[in-house]
């Protein structure tokens, strides 16, 4: 088995699908799987730019809007995580994974996913110390702080992903492990990345949550981008298993951004994309430690009354496998849920959370709740149903808004030794890094009341946790005919 990696994809999909083509000519190889670390920006029209956290002049369509109209369709599966820089309108209909786009996949907030007989786990979004403990309370419309704060990682997806015992062989995640740079040659890296020195030196270059989870899963391989540069790294556990660590740039020219792995024919399998019984087990353990609060909320350990070890049993895993029946995810489950692109249409910030039919399939079959119709559903509103766009509807050619690019080498990490080039675009990746100022801007369409099709049978606990909080009344959760909730007015501080 074959895969490609890719560090920061930053809405390059066409460059990407082309490094690896051209790749698979000259080398006469076939690649079964290519896997995106991050700041992915599965952008499918203008408004779902507003909901990314980028400065307006990054507001570029890019490539992924041709893959999500059906214009082209991706050669190879995909599999991504979540960055800092994505239109997380789209990933918040899915939060426990799904397609973007035929032959295109998100893992989810967290997730773990088969791949013929490999286990690839991922963690989106990047670690901000001040909200990892808070509730996934943001919904669209963000302001100012929403649109950022929905990508931070939440201790509860670190929680659910600490539950796994069975072997994990692929990690991604889009900011680096905390103190990853001591195992590899940081010497090398502070050459081409001097502002790490400072971070570094204090430990606080990468994620806390992160660098937990490489020493508890000890998957074989992780995988991680963010800071645009290649590094590579080898964990040695206390058990004697390792962990080979390889962070990846952007998609630039002459750029150290695409890495191919070959693995042992055992891995082959079906090479079919298949859901994981033990995560899946693990989501349904853990559905009632959903908090959709805007506060701090605690996690379960030793030393409380409650259950904390989540780790399913073989009867909690076996009764997770007869609910779902079929575990391979087919292409079929896709839907286009948002309008496709067209040139010249206004970019309005988008006011309202689209449910998806994906989710709410996956969250019918294991009885588990989707965060947004809780979080929404504590505000009085709920979720727009889907209309869904038919395939091939109005394609039309769209002219590439891109820069141009050469296509960049790709490289193997026997190549590191011309390094020159990997610090001319340092002030351009830095700025893009920078979380900058917003405008303000006005929303001119206010959420709809839809009468809700799909219902979700856990509903009821909320309401019963906001009759406590005194807020709204129990029926505005369950239908939408109530005003919504005036803390979050029609305004959307966007980009
Ligand atoms: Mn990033």
């Amino acid at each position: 088995m074959k895969i490609a990696v890719e560090g920061c994809a930053h809405g390059e999909l066409d460059k990407i699908y082309e490094c690896v083509e051209s790749l698979q000519e000259r080398e006469g190889i076939k690649i079964d799987l290519l896997i995106c670390c991050g700041d992915f920006q599965a952008v499918r029209n203008n408004d779902d730019l507003r909901a990314m956290a980028v400065p307006e002049k990054y507001h570029n369509i890019c490539t992924f809007y041709k893959y999500y109209s059906g214009e082209k369709i991706a050669p190879i599966l995909t599999l991504f995580i979540g960055g800092n820089h994505e239109a997380s309108n789209y990933l918040q209909e899915l939060p426990f994974g799904g397609w973007v786009a035929p032959n295109i996949f998100y893992i989810g907030r967290a997730g773990v996913i088969q791949f013929g007989n490999l286990r690839l786990g991922g963690l989106s979004g990047i670690f901000k110390n001040h909200d990892y403990l808070q509730g996934l309370w943001e919904s669209p419309p963000y302001s100012s702080n929403s649109l950022r704060s929905v990508y931070h990682i939440r201790s509860l997806d670190v929680f659910r992903l600490s539950q796994l015992k069975e072997k994990i062989h692929v990690m991604m995640s889009h900011d680096w492990p905390r103190g990853i740079a001591n195992y590899g040659d940081k010497d090398n890296l502070l050459r081409r990345k001097p502002f790490l020195r400072e971070d570094i030196e204090s430990n606080q270059l990468g994620s806390p949550p992160a660098e937990k989870l490489l020493n508890e899963l000890k998957p074989e391989y992780w995988f991680a981008a963010h800071l645009h540069c290649q590094f590579a790294a080898l964990v040695k556990h206390g058990d004697g298993t390792e962990t080979k660590f390889l962070a990846l740039d952007k998609c630039l020219p002459k750029r150290r951004h695409l890495q191919i792995l070959d693995l042992p024919a055992e891995y082959d399998g079906d090479k079919q994309l298949k859901y994981d019984i033990e995560w899946l087990a693990v989501l349904k353990n853990t559905n009632h430690l959903l908090s959709v609060k805007n506060v701090d909320c605690h996690l379960p350990g030793p030393g409380s009354n409650e259950r904390y070890n989540f780790t399913p049993t073989n009867e909690e895993k076996d009764h997770v496998a007869s609910l779902l029946q079929n575990l391979v995810i087919s292409n079929d489950s896709f839907v286009r849920t948002a309008p496709i692109y067209k040139p010249n249409t206004p970019k309005r910030a988008p006011c309202e959370a689209i449910m998806n039919p994906q989710t709410v399939v996956l969250c019918e079959k294991l009885s588990i709740d989707d965060p947004l119709q809780v979080a929404l559903a504590r505000m009085g509103r709920s979720m727009k149903q889907p209309e869904v766009f038919e395939t091939m509807e109005i394609v039309e050619k769209t002219p590439i808004k891109c820069l141009p690019m050469t296509l960049p080498a790709p490289v193997t990490p026997s190549d590191c030794e011309d390094l020159s080039e990997t610090t001319s675009a340092l002030s351009q990746s830095n700025s893009f890094l920078t979380e900058t100022e917003n405008t303000t801007s006005e929303c001119d369409t206010p959420p709809q009341s839809n009468k809700k099709v799909f219902k979700r049978r856990n509903l009821a606990m909320y309401s019963l946790e906001e009759a406590e909080n005194g807020n709204n009344t129990s029926d505005s959760l369950v239908d939408s005919d109530s005003p919504r909730s005036s803390k979050f007015a029609c305004k959307s501080n966007a980009l």
